[in-house]
């Protein structure tokens, strides 16, 4: 195996050598920085090229730690972007390397410094490496808040709304959460469709409706949702599907405001697309603020390359998440949301 060692007064320099003699697809063993007496900085780069015969996993002894080594494509990418880390983690593969999935998975700079600050990585290093990294990943958790909309553990009645732009993934996880409340949690389901503004829209709703023998009305007024509610009164729990919105229609976001007061007690749940990008992902929740959501379900998890951008989307309104949605499959592809598994999927994409 053809290990290399590159030095140079700067990361940026050592990385541009690597990436000359070895290719952009190189993979970083280790870097460092060497003291020299009056001679400024001197860093030094250990790497093997990417592939071929040379790099085997089972006979070369970096084998088994190729999943922690970073490639020289990610550490352009965090020269790129932060100034300042990259030198402070220089001689901490370990957490330079979680700095780089959460940054490559796209968490934002700022949020992964953030949760290196919080562990203590640039304060001297106390405590052992991989403490720090695993106080790291705790962080993530911590800022990740779960809830149940369908807590079973008190009696009311729960009516939720499902809201968010067109073809997010509403009707499609409603007849998911019906077909789970009532086969594994044993809950009476009735369903509302206010999807009013496309021809056939309410089709879609009533098959799974019929499919699963649930009541499914529509309403297309204040008075006629009002009246749907009273009708499924004795039901556990009422799904509501909302015509999709555009996120920049502010004139259908207010109608739908109106047509739910908060005194029908019925709590929005905001459905967003991992697939879409992390700026229309915040507008969407931006502009759909006036329904107060209660709740973030991730949707398209399974057709998503990074999910970082939900972790800054969870920091930034400061919501809980209920569900992640993962796939076509209906009742299957819907899980409550649950911190750790949120936090694997994020180191563990790509
Ligand atoms: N890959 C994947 N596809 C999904 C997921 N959830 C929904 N879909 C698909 O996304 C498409 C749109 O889903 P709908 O449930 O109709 O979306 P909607 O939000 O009700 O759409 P409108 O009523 O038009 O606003 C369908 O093809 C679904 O099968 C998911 O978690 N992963
Ligand atoms: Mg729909």
């Amino acid at each position: 195996m053809q290990v290399k060692k590159f030095r140079a007064k700067t990361i940026r320099d050592a990385t541009a050598k690597v990436k000359k003699a070895l290719g952009s697809s190189a993979m970083i063993i280790s870097t460092n920085k060497l003291t020299q007496s009056g001679a400024g900085n001197l860093f030094e780069i250990t790497a093997v090229p990417a592939g071929g015969d040379s790099f085997n996993e089972n006979s070369d002894p970096f084998g088994q730690v190729k999943s922690e080594l970073m490639s020289i494509k990610e550490m352009i990418c965090l020269l790129n972007q932060s100034g300042g880390v990259l030198e402070k983690l220089i001689t901490n593969p370990a957490l330079l390397n979680l700095y780089a999935k959460l940054i490559t998975n796209g968490v934002s700079d700022y949020n992964a410094r953030l949760f290196l600050e919080r562990a203590g990585a640039f304060n001297g290093h106390t405590g052992r490496v991989d403490d720090i990294k695993q106080r790291a990943v705790n962080e993530i958790a911590k800022v990740i808040k779960t809830k149940d909309p369908f807590d079973v553990t008190d009696k009311k009645q729960k009516i939720a709304a499902f809201i968010g732009t067109t073809g997010v993934g509403k009707t499609t996880t409603i007849a998911k959460l019906a077909a789970q409340l009532m086969f594994k949690a044993h809950k009476k389901v009735g369903l509302i469709s206010i999807d009013t503004y496309r021809i056939g829209a309410m089709e879609q709703l009533r098959t799974y409706a019929n499919i699963l023998g649930v009541p499914c009305l529509q309403a297309f007024k204040k008075k006629d949702l009002f009246f749907a509610l009273k009708k499924l009164k004795d039901r556990d729990v009422v799904l509501i599907d909302t015509a999709g919105q555009s996120q920049y229609d502010r004139a259908r976001i207010e109608e739908l405001t109106k047509m739910m007061p908060d005194d029908l007690a019925i709590d929005s749940h905001l459905l967003l697309s991992v697939a879409t990008t992390e700026s229309e992902m915040n507008k969407t929740a931006v502009n759909f603020s006036p329904l107060k959501f209660k709740s973030y379900i991730f949707t398209k998890v399974d057709e998503a390359e990074r999910i970082g951008s939900t972790i800054n989307q969870i920091i930034k309104f400061n919501l809980p998440v209920s569900y992640i949605t993962t796939g076509q499959n209906v009742p299957d592809d819907i899980e409550q949301a649950d911190r750790g598994r949120i936090v694997k999927l994020l180191l563990e994409k790509q």
